[in-house]
């Protein structure tokens, strides 16, 4: 008899947008082989929980019949390609999304050897059959994970400096410009080892569109070539930039392209969160974001997600965006199936709840964690919402019922929810006790600072009162509480990942 070993599966989703029939195709995928839920996770991908061995095959061969596949899911290769999903800027974002379709198929690894193993050597539906070569990555692949996030200001939804590169996007003149270019962001840190640090990106300048998956290409190839193959400790790009320093690394990166990066263009980001409810685009379309606790798409005794969402999705003819917050955009609605999804999800109580939550929850990202990772020290997904249960009544003792601000809580310092960017910062240390992290920029701009150690929740509530009170009192006008945090001396300002740990 063959043990019941279940594993995780997570599906690449470029820039996080499925189509109806894939949604559903996931949604039966996730009764038939996984535990009955689908995980909407922080990279905008579907993970699917509790597949039994016997079953792998068959589940993915589930993917590609949706042609979805879990390709660079994992492994030392680009990992899926974020788009931010904000619907305002529609136009834009019609432009920046078909970019990071372009990167993702330009980084996504040739082999066939996914194929062969997965699908009986079926062929890849919209390729040639692949040679078994890599052009960008070589025989030995990456030294490590790579990530890439593409955002339209004013949101910064897709957190881009906490990733390997990130893109924002420029307008002019009400179209498409190009990209000012980041590099270098990644979140994983270990306790004990000040020489791991979550760092954010370096804005090294701006390029054109027509140029960007170039620049893409060779930033990788650099790391390939440059990154620490010996410590994978020390192996993401984050760590080849600063031992080689900045300077260097953009000079090889234009000695590689030819050409000169262009100094950055201005822009502006509001915020990193999503902004929910009903949303219509310049040309009319109707978008819905919808709070999905956790990032976690199940039915419960008050909110039936999962069957209003199947029902949605068999008569929605637009799309369903992931987004990096670990919620969900219904997106290109038609007008005439408005009325139709609100009864849809009112019936279903979806609606009611999104509507009642405080913007601390609304924002809230929590990882995975216990039981299914096996990395993580603490709870995390499970046990925020009962953190949140206590810290609601604080926030609205204080009236801040309607401040957007943000926490983020992990089971362990690899920081799959990306604490350190969380103006509230939870990471877990051991089972129930926590590291308390403060100030970041409510817009992903600056990385936050330890502030207490091993917490537990009583712990958690008493720290945090007293600072949220006098947030309520004192805070300046539109201030946030990552800046408040500073400006009032409770942690210094974190200026660089380097010194992440210095008090
Ligand atoms: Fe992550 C490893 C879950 C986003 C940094 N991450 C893991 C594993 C696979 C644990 C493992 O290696 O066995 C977790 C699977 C748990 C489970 O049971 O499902 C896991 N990571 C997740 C997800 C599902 C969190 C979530 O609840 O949404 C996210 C799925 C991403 C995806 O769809 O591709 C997820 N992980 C992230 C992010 C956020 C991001 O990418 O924006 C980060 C921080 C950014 C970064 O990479 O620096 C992140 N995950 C890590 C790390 C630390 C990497 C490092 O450089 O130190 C690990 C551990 C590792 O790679 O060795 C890790
Ligand atoms: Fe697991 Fe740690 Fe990632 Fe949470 S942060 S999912 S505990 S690896």
């Amino acid at each position: 008899l063959e043990p019941l070993y279940s594993f995780m599966i997570r599906v690449r989703v470029p820039g996080g947008v499925a189509t109806p029939a894939q949604w559903l195709r996931m949604d039966d995928l996730a009764d038939e082989y996984a535990n009955g839920t689908l995980k909407l996770t922080t990279r905008q991908t579907f993970q699917l929980h509790g597949v039994l061995k016997r079953d792998l095959q068959q589940t993915i061969q589930g993917f590609n019949a949706a042609l979805l596949d879990s390709i660079a899911g994992c492994g030392d290769v680009n990992r899926n390609v974020m788009c931010g999903a904000n619907p305002h800027e529609s136009e834009l974002h019609a432009a920046v999304y078909e970019v990071s379709k372009q990167i993702s198929a330009h980084l996504t690894p040739q082999t066939t050897a996914y194929w062969e193993l997965w699908l009986n050597g079926e062929p890849h539906l919209s390729t040639e059959p692949a040679e078994d070569t890599e052009p960008i990555y070589g025989k030995t692949y990456l030294p490590r994970k790579f990530k890439i996030a593409l955002a339209v200001p004013p949101y910064n939804d897709t957190d881009i400096f906490a990733n390997d590169i990130g893109l924002i996007a420029v307008e002019e003149n009400g179209a498409l410009a190009g990209f000012n270019v980041a590099i270098g962001g990644g979140m994983g840190m270990t306790f004990g080892m000040p020489d791991t640090y979550p760092r954010l990106a370096d804005l090294i300048g701006f390029v054109p569109t027509a140029q960007v998956v170039d620049v893409c290409e060779k930033v990788v190839t650099i790391q390939r070539d440059w990154g620490n193959r010996q410590n994978r400790k020390f192996s993401r790009l984050k760590y080849t930039i600063d031992r080689v320093g900045l300077d260097g690394f953009v000079a090889e990166l234009q000695q590689r392209l030819g050409y000169e990066i262009q100094p950055a263009r201005p822009y502006r980001f509001a915020m990193s969160s999503d902004a929910f409810g009903w949303a219509q685009s310049a040309d009319g379309r109707l978008h819905l974001t919808l709070f999905v606790e956790g990032g976690r798409v199940q039915d419960t005794a008050a909110v039936q997600l999962k069957t209003a969402l199947r029902e949605v999705a068999g008569f929605h003819t637009g799309e369903f965006r992931l987004t990096g917050n670990q919620n969900l955009v219904v997106a290109n609605i038609s007008p005439q199936h408005r009325t139709r999804i609100e009864q849809v999800l009112a019936r279903h109580g979806v609606l009611n709840a999104t509507t009642a939550r405080t913007a601390l929850r609304l924002g809230a990202l929590a990882c995975v964690a216990l039981n299914t990772c096996t990395l993580a020290f603490a709870e995390a997904e499970r046990y925020l919402p009962q953190l949140l249960d206590r810290l609601d009544a604080v926030i609205r003792a204080h009236d801040l019922a309607n401040e957007g601000i943000l926490i983020r809580m992990t089971g362990c310092p690899n920081g799959c929810a990306r604490p350190y960017l969380g103006e509230i910062g939870l990471v877990g240390k051991a089972v129930g006790r926590y590291n308390l992290y403060l100030g970041a920029s409510h817009r992903g701009e600056r990385l936050n600072k330890l502030y207490r150690e091993m917490l537990d929740e009583d712990g958690i509530i008493r720290e945090l009162t007293p600072l949220l009170a006098a947030y309520s009192q004192h805070r300046l006008p539109a201030e946030r509480f990552g800046d408040f945090v500073i400006r009032q001396g409770y942690v210094r300002a974190t200026t660089h990942g380097q010194n992440f740990h210095a008090a």
